[in-house]
């Protein structure tokens, strides 16, 4: 009886002993693997930080102590267009902002702006005024560097530029499609930010050269992922937009699908956001050229697929790119940026 009695002892002894180390190895094992995983995130965001500005730099607003500015409202602004989506982000009009109030707030964060600018082929042309328009409107104040691309360097216009601003001009190659060096440009700024701008730039815009500046385009126009809404359709039915249709292809919008038009002419925000878009749209744009196929409107099919999954988190109105062919309408209080006429046939290689 006795023996039986040590032998339950042990047997129930054993049992709590193995079942104790289960539990420490089961601890020790979510641990480690917290642990694992928390090292996986600090090294993640080590890498985006050491690669990328801080993405909190959009989001801490501090302004200067003191600073007088006229009292905003929020029962009196402008009622004649939207100026938020249904996503919440801003959509930037004319009288939305105080550009006093913005800029006080930017200056303080010491940012830098990188712009590029296409001026591949005859498109040289526009380079000049482009250029000079941009000295007096766009981000004045600001650190602002431009990177032109083109295929004629030797013709790139000498403008003079105030302290902190920066032109910097890279080859590339010319071609006898224009669909091809439209389309391109993803594939060249994902490049530049990955060589260039990491650590180099904040925020980031891509422009087209075929236009000028005719007012103001500052701090108001920085976010995460900035999306300019196109001229052309802001108020039609997004039946009418020139979304790419084929579902064959990767920028495919189906019907009753869309929130807005966005210009390719004009697109950007924080530089590792921009980064991905690029990234995402040449890599769409390629896999749909190794099938034979082109999107109705080459990068800004591409971009417009993009925007309607990934939502910008500001919208800038058609102020921001208008077509100088096209009578202002009245909810336009200013064009900001304006594409100038050109004669297709004569500019274009093809
Ligand atoms: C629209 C878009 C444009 C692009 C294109 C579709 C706007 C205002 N414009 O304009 O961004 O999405 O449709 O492909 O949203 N370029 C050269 N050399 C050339 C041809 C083009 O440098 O021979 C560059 C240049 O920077 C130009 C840009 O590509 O501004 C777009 O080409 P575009 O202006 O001819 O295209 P467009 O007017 O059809």
């Amino acid at each position: 009886m006795a023996v039986l009695h040590t032998k339950a002892v042990t047997v129930i002894l054993s049992v709590t002993v193995l079942l104790g180390l289960l539990y420490l190895s089961q601890y020790y094992r979510v641990s480690l693997s917290f642990e694992e995983k928390w090292k996986t995130v600090e090294a993640g965001s080590a890498v985006e930080t050491t690669t990328f500005s801080q993405p909190g730099i959009d989001l801490h607003l501090e302004s200067p102590e003191h600073l007088k500015y006229n009292q905003p409202s929020i029962v009196h602004g402008r009622t004649d267009v939207v100026t938020v989506t249904p996503w919440l982000a801003p959509v930037v009009w004319e009288g939305t902002f105080n550009p006093f109030l913005l800029d006080s707030i930017y200056k303080r964060k010491n940012i830098t702006i990188a712009a590029t600018v296409f001026a591949v082929g005859k498109y040289i042309m526009f380079l000049k005024d482009f250029l000079q328009t941009s000295e007096e409107h766009f981000f004045v104040g600001f650190r602002v560097d431009f990177y032109v691309f083109t295929d004629r360097p030797n013709e790139v216009p000498k403008v003079n530029m105030a302290a902190g601003r920066m032109l910097t001009v890279r080859s590339v190659p010319s071609s006898n499609r224009w669909q091809e060096i439209s389309a391109r440009r993803m594939e060249i700024i994902q490049n530049l930010i990955e060589k260039k701008l990491q650590n180099r730039a904040d925020y980031i815009f891509c422009l087209d050269v075929d236009s000028k500046f005719h007012g103001r385009w500052g701090a108001e126009s920085l976010g995460g992922l900035v999306a300019v809404i196109h001229p052309g359709y802001y108020r039609d039915d997004r039946s009418k937009f020139p979304y790419e249709r084929s579902p064959a292809s990767n920028a495919y919008v189906a019907p009753g699908e869309g929130d807005f038009y966005y210009c390719g002419g004009a697109f950007g925000g924080l530089v590792q956001e921009v980064h991905l878009l690029a990234k995402t749209c040449r890599k769409n744009f390629e896999d749909d050229a190794k099938r034979g196929i082109e999107a109705a409107w080459q990068e800004e099919s591409h971009l417009n697929r993009y925007m309607w999954i990934n939502k910008p988190s500001k919208v800038l109105s058609p102020e921001y790119l208008w077509q100088d062919f096209k009578p202002k309408n009245p909810e336009v209080q200013i064009i900001r940026f304006s594409g100038v006429i050109k004669n297709y046939a004569n500019i274009r290689p093809n």
